[in-house]
């Protein structure tokens, strides 16, 4: 069984390669939370839509998240009424919101509510938030913003939408993760796993969250030598996101080699894009192993093509 650490566009892209080379009812992802948010009464859940929605072939390619060929007959009638449109909610991905909160409120926890939402969109991976408590990453800026002078801190929404990550950071909590527990099922599939796979996700505020759950940072220590993480920085910068910034925002280096620092401590294996060869001595220096592959994933043969070196490497 494979499981993989995800967060966002760059994890739904990796697991599409990945189901196309091990048996999708032998993959478990486990998706960081840390993103969520209440808008408008309705619990929102990014990582894990966006994880759904591309494996369920129903995601909007351009922009990364939300449902492709949306309508936007609420939001629009929303604006009018001058409620809070920043936030862009589609007609079709209203639906997993509403469904989504109507479960919570009933009582169920947030695995549960994940399942079913998978089972009714035909997705044979097993989707585990990686916890059914409340975990939000909370961001302090470093300068003055519409929300707020340089010190305030803000949700994750506010930072990555509402000012569009284009505010310097100086702190990241995960607030909630010291009483989190992981969901159930998490704990187990990595200590079973032949794999491990940290897609290439935000390090900070999306792999970082995911850690932060008492438990799982312990769990992928003990098995390193089965942890194959893919930079999500590629000569020096993000594909997409704030990652570079946020790296070297919080004191990091942005690079395969700051990638590597970061993820020594419980990753063996680290996948580089070929634009980064040069420095493979340099990340095997700090005690990772270094793959050179291409790693931008265009499309999902290329995706495919990726997930063929990872899990070869964790074998
Ligand atoms: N990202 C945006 O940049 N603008 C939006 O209006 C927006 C709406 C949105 C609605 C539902 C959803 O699941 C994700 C949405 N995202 C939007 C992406 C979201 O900010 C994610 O957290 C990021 O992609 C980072 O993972």
């Amino acid at each position: 069984m494979l499981v993989a650490l995800c967060g966002g566009v760059g994890a739904a892209r990796m697991l599409s390669g990945l189901v196309r080379v091990k048996a999708p009812e032998d993959i478990t992802a486990i998706v960081n939370v840390g993103d969520d948010t209440v808008l408008h009464g309705l619990h929102i859940s990014p990582d894990l839509d966006t994880v759904t929605y591309t494996l369920a072939g129903m995601d909007n390619r351009e922009t990364g998240w939300g449902v492709v060929g949306e309508s936007w007959t609420v939001m629009e009638e929303l604006a009018r009424l001058g409620g809070e449109d920043w936030f862009r909610l589609g007609d079709r991905d209203l639906a997993t919101h509403l469904f989504r909160t109507g479960r919570l409120r009933g009582g169920e926890p947030l695995s549960a509510v994940t399942a079913e939402l998978s089972r009714r969109r035909g997705i044979a991976v097993r989707l585990l938030p990686v916890t059914d408590d409340p975990l939000r990453t909370r961001v302090t800026l470093a300068e003055a913003s519409p929300l707020g002078p340089a010190g305030t801190e803000v949700g994750f929404q506010d930072y990555f939408v509402r000012l569009r990550h284009d505010v310097a950071v100086s702190g990241i909590r995960f607030e909630g993760a010291a009483a989190a527990r992981p969901s159930a099922g998490v704990l187990e599939s990595l200590e079973l796993a032949d794999a491990i796979v940290v897609c290439p996700s935000n390090p900070v505020v999306s792999i970082g969250p995911v850690l932060a759950v008492p438990g799982v940072r312990d769990a992928l220590v003990a098995r390193r030598e089965r942890v194959v993480a893919v930079s999500p920085i590629i000569a020096g910068a993000a594909l997409k996101g704030p990652a570079d910034r946020l790296l070297t925002e919080l004191g990091a280096e942005a690079s395969v080699v700051g990638v590597a620092r970061l993820y020594a401590p419980w990753a063996g294996t680290l996948v580089v894009d070929t634009a980064d060869a040069g420095r493979a001595g340099e990340v095997e220096a700090e005690g990772v192993r270094c793959i050179v592959a291409p790693t931008v994933m265009s499309s999902p043969e290329r995706a495919a093509d990726l997930a063929r070196v990872v899990v070869d490497a964790a074998v």
